[in-house]
């Protein structure tokens, strides 16, 4: 297996959302030990600990179709810059959120190197929501669209590179809530999408084959897991804000990551959601730890 230089960086925020705590997900996600655990397979881990997320700015104009907007621009810019350096320092770049807004900065500083990156994105939600189609106003519902260049100029345009990634380039897996407006984005776009009848349907094993294979056949230059831990079935991690039964289970996931391992095409990742005041006794961080172990190649025997 390839001995990687890992490059953690945190993102303590919750301005994407409105529940509270999300912004304590990388210290749960510390707490399970992520570090021990990448280093235990071999790894070289550089935790970079956590960007700088600063008290909410009063006094903002309050659009109620992009919550906290000052504030996710300010995250996003700040989250681009570091991924931008890891990958300059030939670094693998391992984000911890933090609710899903955060996507928006770590595809800002990947578009940058990777010019026909594939996107895996594992969530029950398909985030491609913009500030016309919200049901909520909460940016985490629309980091995908953001990177397709779709959305508010001033999240699009981040570090200038617009779009990020290629529609085309896209798998969303496990998607069960989506809403109307990202459904027309879905077919219009072309987003290749494995919903939970697809996963119950054709298995995990054929789900991941048939995805990687789109991946090569595309011919990406990288490839970005965004792992929304609500992917999961709430069974297994309740610590989110924004539980949908009937998800992916824990094996099938861990089966996900094993095989996304095996590809080799991986070249960097983010965890996020993981809200620690929502959860029960840490279980959701140590399901995303779990993760993670297979994802870097964890072995059995
Ligand atoms: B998550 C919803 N589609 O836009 C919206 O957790 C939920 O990052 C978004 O996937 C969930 O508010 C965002 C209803
Ligand atoms: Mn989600
Ligand atoms: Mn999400
Ligand atoms: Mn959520």
């Amino acid at each position: 297996m390839n001995k990687l230089n890992v490059s953690i960086i945190g993102v303590p925020t919750d301005y994407g959302q409105t529940r509270r705590g999300v912004d304590m997900g990388p210290s749960a996600i510390r707490y399970a030990g992520v570090v021990e655990r990448l280093e235990a397979i071999g790894h070289v881990v550089h935790d970079q600990g956590d960007i700088r997320v600063s008290q909410k700015q009063e006094g903002t104009i309050v659009d109620k179709q992009l919550l906290n907007l000052e504030e996710v621009i300010d995250v996003s810019t700040s989250l681009a810059n570091r991924v931008n350096e890891a990958i300059e320092q030939k670094a693998f770049p391992l984000v911890l959120g933090g609710d899903h807004s955060i996507a928006i900065g770590t595809l800002a500083g990947l578009g940058e190197h990777f010019k026909n990156l594939g996107v895996i994105w594992f969530d029950a939600h398909a985030d491609l929501n913009t500030p016309e189609t919200t049901p909520s106003g909460n940016i985490h519902g629309m980091p995908l669209a953001v990177s397709i260049g779709l959305g508010h100029e001033r999240l699009v345009k981040i570090r200038n590179n617009v779009p990020k990634i290629k529609p085309e380039n896209v798998i969303i897996i496990g998607a069960r809530s989506v809403d109307p407006g990202e459904r027309e984005l879905i077919s219009q776009q072309g987003i290749k999408v494995y919903t939970m009848h697809e996963v119950d349907r054709l298995g995990m094993t054929r789900v991941m084959e048939d995805a990687l294979a789109y991946l090569r056949e595309r011919d990406v230059d990288g490839l970005h897991l965004s792992l929304d831990l609500d992917g999961l079935d709430p069974l297994y991690t309740p610590g989110v804000g924004t539980p949908v039964p009937g998800g992916i289970t824990y094996r099938e996931s861990h089966l996900a990551m094993e095989m996304l391992q095996e590809s080799g095409m991986l070249t960097s990742a983010e965890f996020v959601e993981v809200n620690p005041i929502l959860d029960e006794k840490n279980r959701t961080a140590d399901v995303a730890v779990a993760l993670m172990g297979s994802l870097f190649g964890e072995t059995l025997v």
